[in-house]
């Protein structure tokens, strides 16, 4: 998988980039990551990159022709990938949109910058637009980084483990279940009784119900694209029930937690 990464800021990327997991995808050849700083593309002596926006009021606009000529310079003309922008505005991106990338050869992305782009990079050159939430970002950096890192991970070979990317629990629709490694008790806490056990049957399904119940206490909506058993199903239901009798109903989503 190749990514062409357009920025103001390459250097932000480097050194996420060049750390643990990534650094070895890269070094496997399994991803490569192309760095290009939009302002080599402007054209006047002070290498501008942002205007005034038309019609007056506060803030910058990152000019078109330095995006354009950068795009196109390094990818040709139509660009022979997706072209996504990073932006609030876009679609919001999750678990499938980055399993679905990570299929792909090759992938650009343009990250915004200041308060905004000049509108035809969207209408012109943007064949897709991504957010990562819902909250302003100073610019698309960050969200490039976490769309490289979520579309490297489900890639074949970028984890140590073979299934590690399918048996992530957030990847099968639910929350993770807890974790715990050594010592067998800190502080009086102690790990569950059945982790010790060497039950393996029944680990798993300790792992599984755990996965249930906490994507029942704090994202149900999780469970409208979840797959689930029968006997998974016959789980949850057991818990609607024991808390109807209860009479408490479960956080409708994880904003009322805590
Ligand atoms: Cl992709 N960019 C910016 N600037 N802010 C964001 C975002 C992207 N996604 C959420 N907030």
């Amino acid at each position: 998988m190749r990514f062409d990464v357009f920025t103001l800021l390459p250097e932000v990327f480097k050194p996420y980039l060049s750390t643990s997991i990534l650094q070895r995808a890269s070094q496997k050849g399994l991803i490569e990551v192309h760095l290009h700083n939009i302002r080599h593309w402007a054209t006047d002596k002070h290498q501008t990159t942002d205007d005034e926006p038309y019609g007056g009021g506060g803030g910058m606009v990152m000019k078109v022709e330095p995006i354009f000529a950068a795009v196109e310079d390094v990818l040709g003309s139509p660009p022979p990938c997706p072209v996504i922008l990073l932006t609030p505005q876009g679609r919001l991106f999750n678990q499938q949109i980055a399993e679905e990338l990570s299929h792909l050869s090759q992938i650009a992305l343009i990250c915004g910058r200041y308060e905004g782009l000049d509108e035809r990079v969207r209408e012109h050159l943007a064949s897709d637009e991504i957010s990562i939430g819902d909250y302003v970002l100073t610019g698309g950096e960050l969200a490039a980084l976490i769309l490289i890192d979520a579309i490297s991970r489900p890639i074949p070979g970028v984890l140590g483990d073979p299934m590690g990317a399918q048996a992530d629990s957030f990847a099968m629709g639910l929350l993770e279940y807890p974790h715990y490694t050594r010592p067998p008790e800190f502080r009086g806490w102690k790990v569950p009784d059945i982790l010790l056990s060497g039950d393996h049957g029944k680990i798993a399904r300790w792992r599984r119900e755990q996965s249930l119940l906490r994507t029942w206490q704090r994202r149900p909506d999780l469970f409208e694209k979840a797959t689930l058993t029968q006997t998974e199903q016959r789980f949850l239901e057991s818990l609607q029930q024991s808390q109807i009798e209860k009479n408490q109903n479960p956080p409708e989503n994880n904003e009322s937690r805590d």
